[in-house]
């Protein structure tokens, strides 16, 4: 399983991003601190070149700090990136931003030479909502809907500071079957994608390896449960997710148990720590590497013996010489 991305609407987003990337001084990259490395674009580090970016670590409020101060370390002394936990929600944290890019840009800052910053994230971070948090008004639409992209204009933060008035919206990543999964769970991808019970079982799995005590709190539950589907089930009865006859209605107890985790009603968490991802980085250039090597096997096998043969001694000929 994958999310599906239209190669056109990829390539168009690669140029809008190049294109924007001259006129800009700094990248602020929102990204969702529950799923810290999947909420990234694997393009960006690329497409920036040498400008720097901010990361910022949004929805803190949902977030397990312990797992946050391992990503902060993790990316601690990368030259151009600077990270920091945030909420759009929390005034404190909005307003240090405009202090943040300009420890990142020192040269520009003011009135005459003004920091131009463009933001930018995957669907669903809270662009939109930080654009609005930063100008003080509500010029962006919150919510499911992708901002639409009209002309680019700089907008007034502070004397010294500008940002692109519309967010540039990036995809995640998606080589990595276990990051869909995790995008689809924080609510980031769209539920049409991905079948919906599917999302709530390998969400469920996660709470149960990882947070026990806050699911069984919240879900009063007094024995471990360690299979996921038969807890599903539990939780379908106990929240009422039932059918006539009395039967549970899975999708009904899918959705309160998703409900519940994108809302962060079980409990703070981070569903990816940077070993786990160095982990699972490893195995997907494995399966790559393995899948190369069945290809090649494939098309030795179709070519003829004779052509084989002579490939064979083309290469000793080669080889002698
Ligand atoms: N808990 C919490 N929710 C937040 C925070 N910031 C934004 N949200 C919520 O996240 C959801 C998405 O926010 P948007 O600002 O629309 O996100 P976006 O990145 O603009 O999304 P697209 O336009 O679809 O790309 C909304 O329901 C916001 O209220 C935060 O700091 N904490
Ligand atoms: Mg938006």
């Amino acid at each position: 399983m994958s999310v599906q991305w239209y190669p056109g609407h990829m390539n168009k987003a690669r140029r809008e991003i190049e294109d924007v990337m001259t006129q800009v001084d700094v990248v602020i990259e929102v990204l969702d601190s529950r799923i810290p490395d999947s909420s990234q674009n694997p393009m960006l580090s690329t497409l920036r070149g040498d400008v720097p970016v901010l990361r910022l670590l949004n929805k803190k409020d949902l977030a397990d700090k312990d797992r946050l101060d391992l990503w902060l370390k993790h990316w601690a002394g990368n030259e151009g990136i600077l990270a920091h936990p945030f909420s759009t929600l929390d005034k404190a944290d909005v307003s240090k931003i405009s202090h943040w890019v300009k420890q990142m840009v020192p040269h520009r800052g003011s009135a005459e030479k003004p920091i131009r910053a463009m933001i930018a994230g995957i669907p669903n971070v809270g662009k939109s909502s930080l654009m609005n948090a930063l100008l003080g008004r509500r010029i962006a639409k919150v919510g499911d809907e992708p901002a639409v992209t009209k002309s680019q204009q700089k907008l007034k933060v502070t004397e010294g500071f500008q940002i692109l008035d519309t967010p540039g919206i990036l995809w995640p990543k998606i080589e990595n079957p276990d990051a869909s999964y995790r995008l689809a769970v924080t609510g980031a991808v769209r539920d049409t994608a991905i079948d919906y019970e599917d999302v709530a079982l390998v969400g469920l799995a996660f709470f149960i390896s990882d947070y026990w005590d806050a699911l069984a709190t919240r879900y009063k539950l007094k024995e471990k449960v360690s299979d996921a589907y038969e807890l599903l089930k539990i939780i379908g009865s106990k929240r009422g997710a039932l059918r006539a006859g009395g039967k549970i209605d899975m999708h009904k107890a899918a959705e309160v148990f998703l409900n519940d985790v994108r809302g962060g009603i079980i409990g703070p968490y981070i569903m990816e720590t940077p070993e786990m991802i160095a982990r699972e980085e490893l195995l997907v250039e494995e399966a790559k590497a393995k899948k190369e090597a069945a290809k090649q096997a494939r098309l030795a096998a179709a070519m003829p013996q004779r052509q084989q043969a002579s490939q064979r001694a083309y290469q000793d000929k080669k080889h002698d010489k």
